[in-house]
C-alpha cells in the first residue's frame, strides 16, 4: 500500500511541536538576514531590534515588513544573503511594470522547494505511475520548473508541455494517456473549451486530476472545471518571493494546507498593519522559515485571505488558508464599494448559458469611474437570438447588483471575442486615464 503522506512527520506534526520548530528556525533566519543583508540590518537597527528580540512567535510582530518595492529597490540581488557562487538558480516574476522580482535559490533552498512540491502533488493523488502533463510556463516563471521538480521527486513521468499550443496539449493527453494536468485554472478552461470544439470528450479521457494555481479562481470556477473536465481540481498557491508554488496545496477535502515548516504565515489588517486573529480576513504575510539565499521577513503578499486552524479529515495538522479572495491591487472601488473580480466571477458562474470567460473594463465618464463586465455565451446561447442574449445580460446585471450592491452593465460579446488565457488570465482592463 502506498504511504498516505509524503512527509508524515511535518504534515501531521502537533501544533506545539510545529511552533517550537518554527521558533528555532526563525531565530536562525533572523540572525542570518541581520548578519548578511544590509537592508535588514538597517531595518532592524532603526527599530532598535536585535535578532535575539525574537524568542516566541508573537515577537515576530515587532519586526518590520518587507514589501514589493523593497525588492524593486534592491534589484536584482541586494536582498540576497549568499554570494553568487552559492546560488544555483534564479527565477523571476513576470512583473507587468518595471523590473521583475528575483528569486534566487541555494542548492538547499531548491531541495526544500522540491520537497514542498512533492508533498502537495502526493496529497493530490500523483504517484510514480502517473503521467503528469506540465502546462505551466517553463522558464523564469516558478510554475513550470517548480512542478517539474516536485513531480520528478515523486517519480512520475513528466511531460513538460509548457503553456500554449492548446491543440497539441489535447493530442498529448490523448496519445500519452496523461493522468494529471498542471496549469493555471484559466488555461485549463481554454483546453477544455478547445477539446469540446474539437469533439474530444476529456471526461472520457485518462485525465484524473488537475493541479491548478497562480491566479485567483472561485469555487464556482473549480466546480465548472471538475464537471466539464471530468477531473478532481486541486489547488496550489505560492509566490516567487517565497519560493514559487509549494507555499500551500489542497488536500482531498479542498482544504489549502500551508507548508508552515517552510513559510510562517500571518494575517494583518492592511490599514492598521496589526495582526488579526485566525478566522478573520486580511492580508497574507509570510516569513521564510529556513530559506537561505533570499529569506523574506514578514513579506506583505497583498493577497486577501483568512487563516484557519481546524481539524482536517485528511489528518494533516498544517494550518489552512481560505481561497484567495483577490489581490488588494486588484480591488476596485466602484461608487465607494470595494469589489474584487472574484465576486463578479462567482455571479457569472451561476449562469449556465455563459462560458467561464470574462473581463472587467474600467473607464472614466467625465469625473465618474465606469465599469462594464464583458463575457461570452456558450454556443447554444447565440442560436437563441439577440433578444434572448440582451435579456440574459440584464438578468446577470441585476444579480450582480443584488450581490454586490451596485449597478454594473454586462455585455455578452460575440463568441471568441475575449482572448483565451494560456497563463494568468487578465481579468481587469483599466482604461482610465492615468
Ligand atoms: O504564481 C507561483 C505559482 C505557480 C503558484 C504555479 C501556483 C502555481 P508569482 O508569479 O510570483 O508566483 O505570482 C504570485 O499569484 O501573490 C497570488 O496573487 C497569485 N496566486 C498564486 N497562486 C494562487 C492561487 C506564482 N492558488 C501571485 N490562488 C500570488 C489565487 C494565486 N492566487
Amino acid at each position: 500500500m502506498s504511504k498516505k503522506y509524503w512527509d508524515e512527520k511535518f504534515e501531521t506534526m502537533p501544533e506545539n511541536q510545529m511552533k517550537a520548530f518554527q521558533v528555532e528556525k526563525l531565530k536562525e533566519t533572523l540572525q542570518w538576514v541581520y548578519d548578511r543583508i544590509p537592508f535588514y540590518k538597517r531595518a532592524f537597527d532603526e527599530r532598535k531590534l536585535k535578532p535575539q528580540d525574537f524568542q516566541k512567535l508573537e515577537d515576530l510582530a515587532k519586526f518590520p515588513f518587507t514589501v514589493k518595492t523593497d525588492l524593486r529597490d534592491n534589484y536584482p540581488f541586494g536582498l540576497c544573503a549568499v554570494p553568487i557562487s552559492e546560488v544555483v538558480r534564479i527565477h523571476a516574476s513576470s512583473g507587468t511594470t518595471g523590473k521583475p522580482i528575483t528569486g534566487p535559490y541555494t542548492q538547499d533552498d531548491l531541495e526544500q522547494w522540491t520537497e514542498c512540491m512533492a508533498r502537495g502533488l502526493w496529497a493530490q493523488e500523483v504517484r510514480p505511475d502517473s503521467i503528469l502533463q506540465n502546462a505551466y510556463g517553463m522558464g523564469l516563471f516558478t510554475g513550470g520548473l517548480g512542478f517539474l521538480q516536485g513531480a520528478m521527486r515523486v517519480g512520475c513521468a513528466v511531460v513538460p508541455s509548457g503553456a500554449g499550443m492548446t491543440e497539441r496539449q489535447i493530442m498529448l493527453i490523448q496519445d500519452f494517456g496523461t493522468t494529471a494536468l498542471c496549469c493555471t485554472p484559466s488555461y485549463c478552461l481554454t483546453i477544455i473549451e478547445k477539446a469540446e470544439n474539437m469533439g474530444v470528450d476529456l471526461k472520457a479521457s485518462s485525465l484524473k486530476t488537475g493541479h491548478f494555481g497562480a491566479e485567483p479562481w472561485t469555487v464556482e470556477m473549480r466546480d465548472e472545471i471538475e464537471r466539464r473536465g471530468g477531473i478532481h481540481a486541486y489547488e496550489h498557491y505560492g509566490l516567487t518571493e517565497l519560493m514559487g508554488p509549494g507555499v500551500s496545496f489542497t488536500c482531498e477535502h479542498y482544504n489549502i494546507h500551508i507548508n508552515e515548516d517552510h513559510v510562517y504565515p500571518e494575517i494583518i489588517d492592511p490599514d492598521t498593519l496589526e495582526p488579526v486573529d485566525l478566522g478573520q480576513e486580511g492580508e497574507l504575510v509570510f516569513t521564510a522559515v529556513q530559506r537561505r539565499a533570499m529569506p523574506m521577513i514578514r513579506y506583505r503578499t497583498r493577497d486577501i485571505c483568512t487563516l484557519r486552524r481546524e481539524k482536517c479529515a485528511c489528518g494533516r495538522t498544517l494550518v489552512t488558508m481560505d481561497k484567495i479572495l483577490g489581490r488588494s491591487d486588484d480591488m476596485m472601488i466602484i461608487s465607494g464599494v470595494n469589489v474584487f473580480p472574484s465576486q463578479i466571477e462567482s455571479v457569472l458562474m451561476e449562469f449556465g448559458e455563459l462560458e467561464p470567460i470574462y473581463q472587467i473594463r474600467l473607464g472614466k465618464k467625465g469625473y465618474i469611474d465606469s465599469i462594464t463586465v464583458e463575457t461570452e455565451g456558450k454556443p447554444a446561447l447565440y442560436a437563441s437570438g439577440k433578444e434572448k442574449i440582451a435579456e440574459l445580460a440584464k438578468q446577470i446585471s441585476a444579480k450582480i447588483q443584488a450581490v454586490i450592491g451596485i449597478h454594473v452593465p454586462v455585455s455578452i460579446l460575440d463568441q471568441g471575442a475575449i482572448e483565451r488565457s494560456i497563463g494568468k488570465a487578465k481579468r481587469v482592463i483599466d482604461e482610465r486615464p492615468k
